[in-house]
């Protein structure tokens, strides 16, 4: 038996060994590998492993069996199967816009893909209040060709139920039902993070309102049940790449057939927190571009959806028409109320973002943290009226007023 072939979790010292013995061919025999761990996210190891003399790199993500950021969230090791078979799909659908796959393996959990070198994490790149102009027009482009062509509007119905069966996804879907659909209106395992200034706050504004509690309850079974796109499932910008031409999305372990909307949701919620941050350190022109790229995503995918509908829909029913708009209300609708979890989650749920926890001026971040929960619930409880990009920035505007007005 050799070294790799039980699974353990590898250590930094584990990979080069690992990778030669993978991958023999891909480095030199006698080539000196450096390994860093890079890994950011709350799930799994990531690894960089490169050979300086050539300056060849390969990146390998390992899943171990308890999640990184806590001991209690198990998530099957599958997830990097699953990982691994979607960025081939999403690769077919948006070539260019994810890492290329060199293969996966199904003892060490282990998956080698492409080094991104050169690009660099967007929300990283965000809090320094950098800015890229061409992220609407290329994730707009993502979404929708891995959205809309997964969906039964285009693909082959029996083609679509294999795969809503392949890429069932219990572990990490459960993960989003508790930490986005249930814990942000209840703290029902008591594991919510709360900023002490808004802890009544958030009691009345989410705990103890009826409303946005009922209306969560069916955004989580609408999740649950709407098996309509190939979603990315964790569509946030810690899931993104950039450099100032190009965009790159990785890490869709989170993968499973649900409402698109979800990935689209998560996009808006994810510039809404870098407009936080622009906000609280008063860069308004970063703020702005937030904005306008919230606007602008939004608008694009609206008009990519309309003609990648109408150059690849299949289904006769789908060509009635007046369905489309139809179709693609339901899709905005879900986009805002999903917007709308992300931007309640992230505020007090358990995995929060370092765009507003980062934020060292108390009421500053009392206010971007009041915006966002304002702003969902303006999202979440009006999720038919926004018919386009500004729409949903003026909620925004609308929640910054809401929120001075709770800060006396
Ligand atoms: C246990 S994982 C916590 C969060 O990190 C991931 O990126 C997902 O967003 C998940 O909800
Ligand atoms: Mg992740």
């Amino acid at each position: 038996m050799g070294k790799y072939d039980t699974y353990f979790l590898m250590k930094t010292n584990d990979v080069p060994g690992y990778v030669q013995e993978k991958y023999s061919g891909y480095f030199e025999k006698d080539a000196v590998l450096s390994c860093q761990e890079i890994g950011d996210g709350n799930i799994n190891y990531v690894y960089r492993v490169k050979d300086e003399a050539s300056g060849k790199s390969m990146i390998v993500k390992q899943a171990g069996v308890e999640t990184r950021i806590s001991k209690d969230l198990k998530a099957s090791t599958d997830r990097n199967r699953i990982e691994s078979e979607i960025l081939q799909i999403q690769h077919r659908y948006a070539p260019g816009f994810v890492p290329v796959i060199f293969g996966y393996d199904t003892v060490m959990h282990a998956c080698c893909m492409e080094d991104l070198a050169g690009y660099e994490l967007m929300r990283y790149a965000l809090m320094r209040h950098e800015t890229f102009p061409r992220f609407a027009d290329d994730i707009s482009t993502f979404m929708v060709n891995t959205l809309l062509m997964t969906t039964d509007i285009v693909m082959n119905h029996k083609e679509k139920k294999e795969l809503v069966k392949r890429f069932i996804n219990p572990d990490l879907c459960e993960i989003t039902e508790d930490l986005v659909l249930t814990e942000p209106y209840n703290d029902n395992k008591h594991r919510n993070i709360v900023f002490p200034p808004n802890w009544e706050f958030v009691q009345k504004e989410l705990y103890g309102d009826a409303k946005i509690c009922q209306a969560a309850a069916a955004l989580k079974f609408r999740f649950m049940n709407k098996a309509e796109a190939l979603l990315h499932g964790d569509l946030h910008t810690g899931s993104i790449f950039v450099k100032k031409d190009s965009t790159k999305i990785f890490d869709p372990e989170f993968a499973f057939f649900g409402p698109m909307g979800y990935d689209v949701g998560n996009v808006v919620a994810n510039l809404i927190f870098a407009y936080d941050n622009g906000m609280a350190y008063g860069d308004d022109a970063f703020a702005s571009w937030a904005l306008d790229t919230v606007r602008d995503t939004v608008d694009l995918f609206i008009e990519k959806f309309r003609a990648c509908y109408d150059r690849n829909a299949t289904d006769s029913m789908a060509k009635v028409p007046g369905f489309r708009e139809m179709y693609l209300a339901d899709v905005l609708a879900d986009t805002a109320a999903y917007a709308g979890t992300e931007l309640h989650r992230r505020t007090v749920g358990m995995a929060q973002v370092k765009d507003v926890t980062s934020i060292t001026d108390l009421k500053a971040r009392m206010h971007a943290e009041r915006v966002n929960v304002f702003c969902g619930k303006d999202y979440i409880l009006h999720e038919r009226s926004f018919g386009c990009g500004q729409d949903f920035v003026d909620a925004v505007l609308r929640a910054e007023n809401e929120a001075k007005k709770t800060e006396g």
